[in-house]
Parts: C-alpha cells; structure tokens; sequence
C-alpha cells in the first residue's frame, strides 16, 4: 500500500494542476552541505545610503517624506506604465508569436520608518497599518478601469532578490490577470461549478480533520503546508471566512491578519535561528468588477531555505525540465514549524 511517508509518489496541487514529486526516503541519505552563519539583519534604525529611509533621496530625483508609519511611491524603475498601446499582434499570422500591450502600475510600500525592523520585529499594530495601506491601494489601484488584477507581495532577503533589509513590499497592478492567479481562478471557477462549494473551504476543512499540515490556527486564519506544496516550509494562510478580495477583511480580520503574519514570519526566523528569506503574496479575485464566488482570499510563502540559514532548495535540473521534487514530506515541515511556533 502506498505510503506517503516512506515511497516516492507525486502530489496534484489543484489551484494549479501541477503535480510535485515527493521522495521521503531521500531525507535518509547523507548531506555534505554544512551550516554556515547568514549575514545578520541591519542594525542601524537609518540609514544615510538607504532609498527607503525617510528624508533620503530616491533614483531619478525624487526625496521621501520624513514619515512616520508607511510610505507608498511609484517605483522608479516601474517594470510597467499605463501609456502602451493596448495592442494584440500576431506575428506571421499563424497564431505561434503572440504578443500583446500590457499596461500596469508598480509601486513600493514602505511598512516602517525604521530601516532595522522586519514584519516578524514590527509590532502587530505595527503591521495592522500596512494592512490597512494593502487594503487602500488595493481599492484605489481595483477601481482603475485599466487594471484586471493587483498582486501584492514582498520579497525578503538578499537570497529572493530584495534589493534593500529596509522593510518594504511592491504591488504590481495589471490590465491581464497574471499566471498564477489566473490558474488559481480557472480552477476555484471549475470546483465551484462542479461540486457547488469552494475548494479552499473543503481544503480548510480537511485539513482541521486531518491536522497533520497545520502550522497555527486563530480564530479569523489557519497556516498550512499545503498537501502539494514545493518549497519546503511553503505556508499558504488561509482566511477562515469565505471572501474574493483583501479589500472584504473586516476588522478584526484585519487585525488578525498582521497577527498572522508575524507568527509565520517569526515562526520562520526561529526556524535555523537566523533571518529567514522568502517571497510572499496575496492572491484574490481579479479586479475586473464581475462577481467572484469562486474567490477565496488567500497568501502564498514561499521561502528558500531547506537545511539550514544559507543551505537552499534549488528548482533545477529535474525540477526545470520535469516537475518540481522534495524530499522533506509537507507533514514533517509542518511538524518541525509547528514546534518552533509552539516555543513560548
Ligand atoms: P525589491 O527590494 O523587492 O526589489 O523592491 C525595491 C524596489 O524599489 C525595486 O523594484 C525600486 C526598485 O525598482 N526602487 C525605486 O523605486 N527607487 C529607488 O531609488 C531604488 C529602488
Ligand atoms: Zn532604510
């Protein structure tokens, strides 16, 4: 009989239907990577040299304000802007060099003044206001007539490509929905259609059964290792209650939502005792202005580290060419978070 513990077997991911290779026995084998210390985090509150920093000059001219909680500008290397052409092209006519204009915003979120802290050494209050700057960028960027989706994310550590430690995150607003959401939508869509309930709130309510994947639960939010996840401590947040959009948090969702956030970046930290990297982001119903049933809000971990501060997973060879594998089962990663959650 299969055993998901000990034989190698493949898991389907059904927000995306892409299946990951796991390989429980290969966690036996000997590892000759060893541990080293990771560069520890900025100690300095300001920071002369830093772009983020209140008071200090930007890229291109522009000076930050001198402010006092969050700080939101136009990124000046926007990867996007909202003057193309909205043009489709097909090159040669047969249907194979598709090409199409691609308006879009991107901004950068400041979530403190302070350049030395993090979202796990933020307080929660502290964090509540970057929430409740997400949720007001969210509803400014949604209502532009141009934009289909706003992909909210941050990326951590030098190791994910954050480009400063000063605590910050970017949101990117498109005409077309991204891939991943857009995947996740086709197939929250289908589910609904075909079993007339959300597959995240089945999902939630499988594994409060099974309670092997759960990393820590509150009252408003539950964080998992998914059955299907990739990386190997990925956590996907669950919202408890049913809604597309950041921008139907309530209140005490709002609030429990910064909580959350700190547990698992904390949780994190604690991990290999050191700054842990990651990407992170929010996925919900695209900003098109229909209806979204399908839509259950929801954030994506995703971080790098396997072994140790500085020994990471790598997406290579097999993983680029065939499907991605680990090793470590998504039950084991959760166990060994949970127990780092549990530490007083
Ligand atoms: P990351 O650390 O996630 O790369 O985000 C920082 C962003 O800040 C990055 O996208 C922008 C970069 O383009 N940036 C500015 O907008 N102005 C600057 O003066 C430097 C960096
Ligand atoms: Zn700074």
């Amino acid at each position: 009989m299969l055993n998901l513990q000990e034989h190698a077997h493949r898991r389907w991911n059904p927000l995306t239907g892409d299946w990951v290779v796991v390989s429980p026995h290969r966690t036996r084998r000997p590892w000759l990577g060893h541990v080293e210390r990771s560069s520890p985090s900025s100690a300095v509150v300001y920071d002369p040299e830093c772009y983020l920093c209140p008071g200090n000059a930007r890229a291109g001219g522009a000076r930050n304000p001198n402010y006092p909680a969050t700080f939101v500008f136009d990124n000046d290397f926007a990867a996007l802007d909202l003057r193309v052409p909205q043009e489709t092209c097909d090159l040669h006519g047969r249907g194979l060099l598709r090409a199409e204009g691609e308006r879009g915003l991107c901004r950068v979120v400041c979530f403190s003044p302070r350049h030395d802290l993090t979202l796990p050494t933020m307080t929660p209050d502290q964090i509540r206001a970057v929430v409740d700057v997400w949720i007001e960028q969210h509803e400014e960027l949604a209502a532009g007539d141009e934009i289909g989706y706003v992909q909210i994310f941050e990326n951590r550590g030098a190791m994910m490509g954050a480009s400063n430690p000063h605590p910050h995150g970017q949101i990117w607003a498109t005409a077309h929905v991204p891939n991943e959401p857009a995947r996740e939508t086709h197939s929250l869509a289908g589910y609904l259609q075909l079993h007339s309930q959300c597959l995240l709130c089945e999902y939630l309510g499988l594994e409060e059964q099974a309670r092997e994947r759960i990393v820590f639960e509150s009252q408003h939010f539950i964080a998992l290792v998914p059955f299907w996840a990739v990386w190997p401590f990925e956590v996907l947040l669950l919202a408890r209650r049913h809604f597309a959009s950041i921008q139907d948090l309530e209140k005490d969702e709002r609030s429990a939502l910064a909580a959350a956030l700190k547990e698992i970046t904390s949780t994190y930290n604690g991990l290999f005792a050191a700054d842990f990297p990651y990407s992170m982001g929010f996925h919900g119903a695209p900003a098109d202005g229909q209806p979204h049933p399908e839509g259950h809000w929801h954030a994506h971990f995703y971080p790098p580290l396997l072994r140790s501060a500085t020994g990471r997973k790598f997406l290579v060879g097999f993983e680029m060419l065939g499907s991605p594998q680990r090793d470590i089962t998504p039950e084991n990663a959760a166990a060994r978070l949970r127990e780092v959650a549990a530490r007083p």
